[in-house]
């Protein structure tokens, strides 16, 4: 009799024991739930910080290729070399820019290393500066955090272009030094400005975890150094 009413209470489940089957079944698929959108946010930061790396990788290798050329004059029929500009911050060579010249073509559109004594083609003529758009009033200067783009510019027949080369970008910065290896600082003539044997650059790049509560920024800093060839 016993068994058989055992047998009985067995053959199905009751609404209490379902509900309380549904509710741990929330719980766990909450808890999974949670894991699956902490995951998700933890990839999406470490493919923001990889971006901004990335960008400031290549932006590093472009810097170094051209400033390496600063100055390249084989004709020497000119002065080539860093730029003083005294109407326009984004277009000197101080610490919230850098601008150069160097003659390694003729602008005849082959690949050749074809020097013709000028500066003119838009790769001849190459400037660095950070700004929040690439207006003078949206300039930001070295040591402002605000979060900005670095632009590289070309100065060509047809007008000044810049371009977008990396986001995120929460400084930018460059000192130079002298064959001594003493800091020129702020070379506002081409008598400085011919000194220049060696460029410090740095550039500090931002992830921000939108995810976190904490405001905490995370930041990647590249510092380089390059010595410059042709001066
Ligand atoms: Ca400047
Ligand atoms: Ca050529
Ligand atoms: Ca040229």
């Amino acid at each position: 009799m016993v068994i058989k009413t055992m047998k009985q209470q067995q053959t199905g489940f009751t609404l209490l024991e379902i509900m309380i089957a549904l509710a741990v079944l929330g719980m766990v698929l909450a808890g999974v739930t949670k894991i699956f959108v902490t995951t998700g946010r933890y990839h999406t930061s470490q493919e923001m910080t990889m971006e901004v790396m990335e960008n400031i990788r290549a932006v590093k290798q472009l810097m170094t290729d051209e400033i390496l050329s600063a100055g390249c004059n084989p004709k020497n029929k000119r002065r080539i070399g860093f730029e003083p500009d005294t109407s326009d911050d984004r277009f000197d060579t101080d610490a919230n820019s850098i601008h150069f010249t160097r003659d390694i073509d003729n602008g005849d559109g082959d690949a050749l290393f074809e020097p013709d004594g000028d500066a003119e083609e838009p790769e001849e003529n190459i400037g660095y500066f950070r700004g929040t758009t690439p207006a003078l009033a949206d300039m930001l200067n070295a040591g402002n955090t605000t979060p900005g783009t670095l632009y590289r510019v070309s100065f060509g027949a047809s007008g000044v272009n810049s371009q977008p080369v990396a986001d995120n970008i929460t400084d930018l910065r460059f000192r130079y030094f002298d064959a001594n290896s003493n800091e020129i600082i702020n070379p506002t003539n081409t008598v400085d400005l011919d000194k220049i044997r060696t460029v410090e650059v740095t550039i500090i790049g931002q992830v921000q975890n939108t995810a976190r509560v904490s405001t905490a920024k995370r930041t990647w800093t590249q510092q380089f150094r390059i010595r410059v060839r042709n001066i």
